[in-house]
């Protein structure tokens, strides 16, 4: 035997003899746990709404929605099957609700997002107020509220929701409840965290007792509104079209503390400079059609279509038609651990 082997046969023997008191040596796989760059153990997937409709559809034949609690299925990253993860810290599915259907009360630590996909009418409530969704309307579950939702339109309603399950799973803190009554009773009127929090005026007295925004509606009309506005005042950045970011209108943070939410405009015939940064990112399409390039892999998108990409994955988003695009990630949260990173340099 030479040298080499010798060495090798002592040092597996030396991993086996350790392992039995639990433990393992750092250099075999240190390069692998401090690489150089992010090397997600995740990939680059789209789903076509055309394809994915007709069985939301049937799912709603098989359970109501109070049987099931949420009636959702989960877009779940291929490379990570059965965790229902969609990045590793962040989940989404599409939720459907039928008329006269109600997804009944309940509160639980992970915070939800819900990003309108089809249909309007529906509601959902949030600690004693309601709120009618439409068609691109982002609407906040904040951690520990108590919500339901609710379906008194005549069309079947469809919303994508985000969640930081997998983030609070890592930290093992997640607890939830299930309500009294199926829809929590309703305390505030409508409209009501409107007026006080979404014109620019707070109520004079109030002070925040949390991260999370007071607004939990952010219509999309305003949304949209505000895009066009961009575009007319001038040129598109490189990377992002006209990107804004939503924000809690009392400490200009994200709307609730561990996901990030953008909406962003691609006027016709745009091609975006390559991007990249390291927080993995869900798009639902919202407005036109294009393509995304992620990574080697080309998505055509048109409304409603969704898609990821994974945390420093180069982006280019072209589009064909003027396009809107919403997006959401983990980027508030790699912000406060100081580990949030962009690579503009393909501008
Ligand atoms: O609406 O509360 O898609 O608790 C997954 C878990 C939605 C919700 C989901 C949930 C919800």
């Amino acid at each position: 035997m030479d040298g080499a082997s010798t060495r090798n046969n002592a040092r597996r023997d030396f991993y086996e003899r350790i392992d039995g008191l639990s433990m393992a040596p750092l250099w075999e796989s240190l390069h692998q746990l401090v690489p150089p760059s992010p090397a997600p153990k995740y990939v680059p997937v789209a789903w076509d709404y055309d394809k994915v409709r007709p069985f939301l559809m049937e799912s709603g034949s098989l359970i109501t929605a109070k049987e099931a609690v949420r009636r959702v299925l989960i877009l779940e990253n291929p490379a990570l099957r059965g965790t229902a993860c969609t990045t590793p810290t962040l989940y989404a599915g599409l939720q459907l609700i039928l008329p006269g259907e109600v997804a009944p009360s309940h509160r639980h630590t992970q915070s939800a997002l819900r990003f309108i996909v089809e249909g309007e009418g529906a509601y959902t409530a949030v600690d004693g107020e309601r709120t009618i969704m439409h068609e691109g309307d982002f609407v906040i579950t904040p951690t520990w509220t108590w919500h339901d939702h609710g379906n008194d339109s005549s069309r079947p309603m469809v919303w994508l929701d985000g969640l930081d399950i997998p983030l609070v799973a890592l930290f093992n803190a997640g607890f939830a409840e299930n309500g009294e009554t199926d829809e929590q009773p309703i305390t505030t009127p409508p409209g009501t965290s409107d007026a006080k929090f979404a014109s620019g005026l707070l109520p004079v007295d109030w002070k925040p007792t949390r991260q999370t925004s007071p607004i939990f509606n952010y219509p999309y009309a305003r949304t949209r509104e505000a895009l066009h506005g961009l575009k007319k005042a001038g040129p598109p950045d490189a990377c992002h079209g006209y990107k804004l970011r939503y924000v809690n209108p009392a400490n200009g943070g994200s709307p609730m503390a561990t996901m990030g939410t953008f909406m962003q405009l691609l006027p016709q015939g745009f091609e975006t400079a390559p991007y990249r940064s390291t927080d993995g990112t869900v798009f639902s399409v919202v407005e036109g059609e294009g393509e995304s390039r992620v990574g080697d892999q080309v998505f055509r998108w048109k409304k409603r279509d969704h898609f990821v990409v994974p945390s420093w994955a180069r982006v280019v988003h072209k589009a064909d038609s003027e396009a809107v695009l919403f997006s959401f990630s983990d980027r508030p949260v790699q912000e406060r651990l100081d580990l949030w990173r962009e690579d503009r340099s393909g501008r």
